[in-house]
């Protein structure tokens, strides 16, 4: 028998902002920054704030457009950042319901129920809150025997969580696994920086990973092996936490939120990804050009071109490499599921792909998985 993936969801938020939209917000805000500053601007006491293009987010990232899950407040110049409603404690929380959703998906395509996963690992960027766990409280609305717990690795928490997953039920201590990854990155997207404003999107992906014997799913994959590896990093940081309070710093400064050196980003873990998947191959003697498709992590539609061009030689085809970065942005660990999910139904059996995140930490997470 062996470790296979049976299940996979996909919850998408209804509301999306276009990169144009974006723009003509920060542009607006910028415009009024500058003009409520001019005096200490044409003292040189402060930058002026630069404005941002459409042309130059979609050139550099290949991003379009992002879904976001609450987009009042967003794009409001007086506030530049998402508004939520406070839900009180016996009320669903928001990253609950968004990770609910996409569990529901994912059981379905595996055609299982709650009572065949006695795991669940939420794993994601950003959990909105410590305890008790948001994978606990899954666990519980879905009716699911067990254990939940929650991880946080960044951009790698879905290919990490799954690597868990697959140690779970190879030892044979679980019979079923929900990976849940609830992106929710606006809340830590600084609206007001126009090198990062465009990045993130929010979404919501699972998988379930259980055993062959048990497999009743049309569109199955052995997971042929996994390879985590981490390398630290300040070039992709936030310090918000729990210190926060504490520290009496204020909670907006900027280097509470996502920030990051992204050209260093670019030049270290381009080559750090590339080098990884063909390790990661090379030990299973599976060569790069055999491979029917890369899932690969969606930050930058650069970064993965080049990544590709490392390994293969020449640029991969949208059907070898899919993007879904044009309509989602960079969802954190969610992209290469989201990859996934939407093609992976065309592959022919023994076909192999590689699911490979790479990101903040810095944390790279990949699997070969062989259709059955
Ligand atoms: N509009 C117009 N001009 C702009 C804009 C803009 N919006 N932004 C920057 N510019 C300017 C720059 O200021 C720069 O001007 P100058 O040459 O005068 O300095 C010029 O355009 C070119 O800028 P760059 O050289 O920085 O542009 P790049 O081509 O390098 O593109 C990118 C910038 C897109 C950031 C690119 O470097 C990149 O993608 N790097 C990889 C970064 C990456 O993948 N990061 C992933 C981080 S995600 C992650 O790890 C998960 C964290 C957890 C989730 C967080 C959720 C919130």
């Amino acid at each position: 028998s062996s470790v296979v993936i049976s299940g996979v969801g996909l919850w998408t938020p209804a509301q999306s902002i276009t990169n144009e939209e974006l723009v003509a917000s920060y542009n607006a805000w910028a415009d009024k920054f500058n003009s409520e500053h001019a005096d200490a601007i044409e003292r040189g006491e402060i930058e002026a704030k630069p404005f941002s293009t459409a042309a130059f987010i979609e050139k550099a990232s290949g991003i379009k457009s992002r879904y976001i899950y609450s987009k009042d407040g967003a794009l409001d110049i007086d506030r530049m950042r998402p508004e939520l409603e406070v839900r009180s404690d016996d009320k669903v929380s928001h990253q609950a319901e968004i990770a609910i959703a996409a569990a529901q998906k994912a059981l379905q395509s595996a055609n299982k129920t709650a009572a065949d996963i006695d795991m669940v690992i939420v794993s994601c960027a950003y959990t909105q809150r410590s305890y008790p766990a948001i994978a606990i409280e899954v666990q519980a609305a879905l009716g699911i025997d067990g254990f939940g717990f929650d991880m946080l690795v960044a951009c790698s928490a879905a290919t990490f969580g799954l690597q868990r997953a697959y140690d779970a039920i190879k030892s044979g201590s679980s019979k079923g696994v929900l990976v849940i990854n609830p992106e929710l990155t606006s809340p830590q997207v600084n609206y007001k920086d126009r090198d990062s404003h465009f990045i993130f999107g929010d979404v919501a992906t699972a998988t379930v990973v259980e055993n062959s014997d048990t497999c009743q799913s049309a569109h199955s994959f052995d997971v042929l092996s996994t390879k985590c590896v981490t390398s630290y990093s300040n070039n992709i940081r936030s310090n918000y936490g729990y210190l926060t309070r504490v520290t009496d710093e204020d909670p907006y400064s900027a280097d509470k939120l996502f920030h990051q050196n992204g050209r260093k980003v670019f030049k270290e873990v381009c080559p750090m990804a590339a080098e990884h998947i063909e390790r990661h191959l090379l030990s299973e003697g599976i060569q790069v050009a055999s491979l029917k498709r890369w899932w690969l992590h969606q930050a930058n539609i650069n970064m993965n071109l080049l990544i590709s061009r490392r390994l293969l030689g020449r640029d991969a085809t949208l059907e070898e490499a899919p993007v879904v970065l044009d309509e989602y942005a960079n969802t954190a660990s969610a992209g290469s599921i989201i990859a996934f999910a939407k093609y992976h139904e065309d592959l022919n059996a023994g076909d192999i792909g590689v699911i490979c995140s790479f990101g903040a930490g810095y944390s790279i997470g990949s699997l070969i998985l062989k259709k059955r």
